[in-house]
């Protein structure tokens, strides 16, 4: 007899949309005509899309009856309204900009709060946060604590800040610092939630120092799974509303939790930055009632963030990615522990110790398992780090990963079931996967459009046919 029962998904299926599935000859060729690189490869050669969580989660009915309600209006639309509701009802702040996608409310914040030479201590890097708040002038600490930078620790609350190194910031930098910013879950370190506990200590810190505290609110929702689940017992509803209401204000990138396809916002609760934001946003994104997004985008974000933080949902949305995080851990594959929220982490230093981080291991184990099975996975390691704006020298995070996003309602176990088997095969393989090198790198966020080229690799033991045969690296 089973000793625990199985769980479903609180939804069923209406509608699907066929995946192609292609040989192996067919992804070799492209793979190589996409530079190496997942993010330029069509997704017509892709099977099952891990690339990302960000604007490939499947609309409830719900949210596809809002598309059709949409108010197009330039002006006052109606659909603003519902979005601003559910802003002020969900998350709890006053005022809501709404932008076309997450970095639109970084890029907003960003220019309003930061002088040239401030400092912006958060929890881990995210690739556009920090590039707007260094295009504001500004330069990013990173304060969260040191477990984060280790795949194989399992602390509960990985995205947690280091409250002396911040408090150091904070105490070295008198009027330098305009703004905390603080993101749940933290993306770059694995999905991983930052706990009740010590954002209450950020925010005591941060009163103190006079300072405000900006939250990433993206997948905030997530984050209140695992306060649920790790830390106190309420509904996740709950424990959104109380998490935004220890900061000053947000960006948010609704492609994420709330369950949308574009859209984002930002929402503070002082008037003067409010009003600031409003006159930005005409420039840079649209009208202060539309900022980007389509009336029918406004009410599906409207209704998806509603749905985000039902418990159903969520227990559903993270069991999922741990279904997957557990088969992989159970065959010994390197991952980042705890599961996060979002998706899977591989430890690519642990998947592929031959290969130097210089050669781009994550970026080439990426490569490898799309070739194996049509896979597609997102390097997170030294490609997406770039380089530090005044040297130029490459950044060279401790965490060299390879993502696997789970979009939200869009696949089933038995996608799951088939890239576990993929990311196995390519494991016990894991010697003949060799190095990468850059042969095009654009200035900014380099890691999407740039291109590589196999460093050809030295096998340990080469079977008949490799010694005799020029070695085949992905
Ligand atoms: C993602 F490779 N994330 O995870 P926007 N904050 C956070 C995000 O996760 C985020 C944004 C802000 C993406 C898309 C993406 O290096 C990359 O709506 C925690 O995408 O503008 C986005 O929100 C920005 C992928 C973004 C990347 C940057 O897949």
């Amino acid at each position: 007899m089973p000793t625990k029962r199985s769980w479903a998904e609180p939804y069923k299926i209406k509608m699907v949309e066929p995946v192609r599935m292609t040989t192996r000859e067919y992804r070799e060729r492209a793979i190589e005509e996409a530079g190496y690189n997942t993010f330029l490869l069509r997704s017509d050669d892709v099977y099952i899309d891990l690339l990302t969580d960000s604007g490939t989660n499947a609309m409830s009915d719900r949210q596809w009856a809002g598309m059709m309600l949409g108010d197009e209006a330039y002006a006052g639309s109606r659909s603003f309204y519902h979005l601003e509701a559910a802003v002020q009802r969900v998350y709890g702040y006053k005022y809501v900009i709404p932008t076309h996608q997450g970095r639109g409310a970084e890029h907003i914040i960003s220019k309003i709060l930061i002088q040239p030479g401030d400092v912006m201590p958060g929890n881990m890097y995210f690739t556009t946060t920090r590039l707007h708040q260094e295009l504001a002038g500004g330069r990013f600490v990173d304060v969260i604590i040191p477990e984060a930078h280790e795949p194989a620790n399992e602390h509960p609350f990985k995205g947690n800040v280091d409250l002396q190194k911040l408090e150091d910031v904070l105490r070295k930098n008198p009027k330098h610092v305009p703004y905390v910013s603080m993101a749940a879950t933290v993306n770059m370190a694995g999905g991983q939630p930052i706990s009740i506990e010590n954002l209450r200590a950020v925010r005591d810190l941060t009163r103190r120092y006079n300072v405000l505290l900006i939250l990433d609110a993206t997948r905030v929702a997530e984050n209140a799974y695992f306060n649920q689940q790790r830390e106190c017992d309420r509904p996740i509803a709950a424990i959104v509303r109380e998490i935004c209401s220890l900061t000053d204000g947000c960006t948010m990138s609704a492609k994420k939790d709330p369950l949308a396809n574009i859209g984002g916002f930002l929402a503070v609760n002082d008037q003067d930055i409010a009003e600031k934001a409003r006159n930005m946003v005409v420039i840079y994104e649209g009208l202060h009632t539309y900022g980007g997004m389509s009336g029918r985008d406004m009410e599906a974000v409207a209704v998806g963030i509603d749905e985000s933080v039902q418990d159903d949902h969520m227990h559903a949305r993270v069991g999922q990615v741990h279904y997957l995080g557990e088969k992989l851990h159970g065959w010994g594959i390197p991952i980042v522990l705890p599961v996060g929220g979002h998706g899977v982490f591989l430890d690519a230093r642990a998947f592929l110790p031959h290969v130097p981080q210089e050669q781009y291991p994550a970026q080439s184990l990426a490569a490898a398992i799309y070739t194996d099975s049509g896979v597609r996975t997102m390097e997170r390691g030294i490609v997406s780090a770039g380089r530090d704006p005044e040297t130029g020298e490459e950044h060279k995070p401790r965490l060299e990963l390879v993502r696997l996003a789970i979009p939200r309602r869009v696949y089933t176990q038995a996608h799951m079931d088939v890239t576990a088997d993929s990311i196995l095969s390519v494991y016990e393989g894991r010697e003949r996967i060799g190095g990468l090198r850059i042969t095009y790198e654009p200035k900014y966020l380099r890691f999407f459009q740039a291109r590589l080229t196999p460093v050809p690799v030295e096998l340990k033991h080469p079977s008949k046919e490799e010694q005799l045969a020029p070695v085949r690296l992905i």
